[in-house]
């Protein structure tokens, strides 16, 4: 998979594919990352990329001509059908199906804007869709960008070793994740939970099942709307509300 990142600060986002899984995707020659700097496709001598907002009030806005020439090279650059994607509080919220989905493609073109925001005439006669992690601002769409390509590039297939892929990424069957331990077994008088030193594989699946159904329920309940729960799923909620007292009646 290719990805071109449009950004002001291609070093701080290049930075993305130097550790960890995205770091060994690119040696493994399964993803590829190019920013590309709307500076650098500017024409005059002060390589301008900003400019005041019509209507005042505070800040700048990034200008139309560099975005628009560095989105072309980017698309010469990107597979044929790329989306461009501007990160944006104003964008739809990314979530793991838009991930799996991202993760399919051939290629994929980021814009991650600064200021005040992007010439709305360059987003409306470029940008395919607007994505935001949540509602909050940041300083920039770089480290939006970058949280998007970690969460992509992990599903690629072959990026993750098979034990990693085996694992279900919780939010790939829809619930939180487990809690997870390791040692030393006891510490400030904690105890790991006894079922994780048993040995009874199946007996951990369905600890772990039971833990992340039951913290979905209670921490994320929205999560828990979308999908109906099997019999056995709803078994081992009620279950899990039990032990932590918080079925219905118990305050
Ligand atoms: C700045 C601002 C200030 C006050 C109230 C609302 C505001 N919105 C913005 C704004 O969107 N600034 C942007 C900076 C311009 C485009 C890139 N920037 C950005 C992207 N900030 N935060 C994001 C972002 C992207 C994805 N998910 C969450 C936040």
């Amino acid at each position: 998979m290719h990805v071109q990142l449009v950004s002001l600060f291609p070093e701080f986002a290049a930075s993305v594919a130097d550790y960890g899984v995205v770091g060994r995707a690119v040696g493994r020659g399964l993803f590829a990352l190019e920013c590309l700097n709307p500076r650098d496709f500017t024409n005059d001598a002060h390589r301008t990329v900003d400019d005041r907002p019509y209507g005042g009030g505070p800040g700048m806005v990034m200008k139309y001509e560099p975005l628009a020439a560095a989105i072309v090279a980017a698309r010469a650059a990107a597979p044929a059908g790329s989306p461009v994607v501007c990160l944006s509080p104003q964008g739809i919220v990314f979530d793991q199906a838009r991930a799996r989905e991202f993760a399919a493609l051939p290629g994929l073109i980021l814009l991650a804007g600064r200021y005040e925001g992007i010439d709305e005439r360059l987003i409306e006669a470029e940008v395919d869709l607007e994505l935001s992690l949540g509602d909050f601002v940041l300083s920039g769409g770089e480290i939006a960008a970058m949280a998007v390509i970690d969460a992509v590039v992990r599903l690629i297939p072959g990026v993750l070793g098979d034990d990693e892929s085996a694992r279900q990424d919780s939010f790939g069957c829809g619930f939180l994740d487990h809690p997870h331990y390791t040692r030393p077994e006891v510490i400030q008088g904690k105890a790991v939970p006894d079922v994780l030193l048993s040995g009874d594989h199946a007996r951990i699946s369905a600890w772990r099942t039971k833990q992340a159904i039951g913290r979905s329920f209670v921490r994320r309940p929205d999560l828990m709307a979308r999908d109906e729960l099997t019999v056995e799923q709803q078994r081992l909620l009620d279950e899990y509300l039990q032990e932590q007292g918080l079925t219905p009646g118990n305050g």
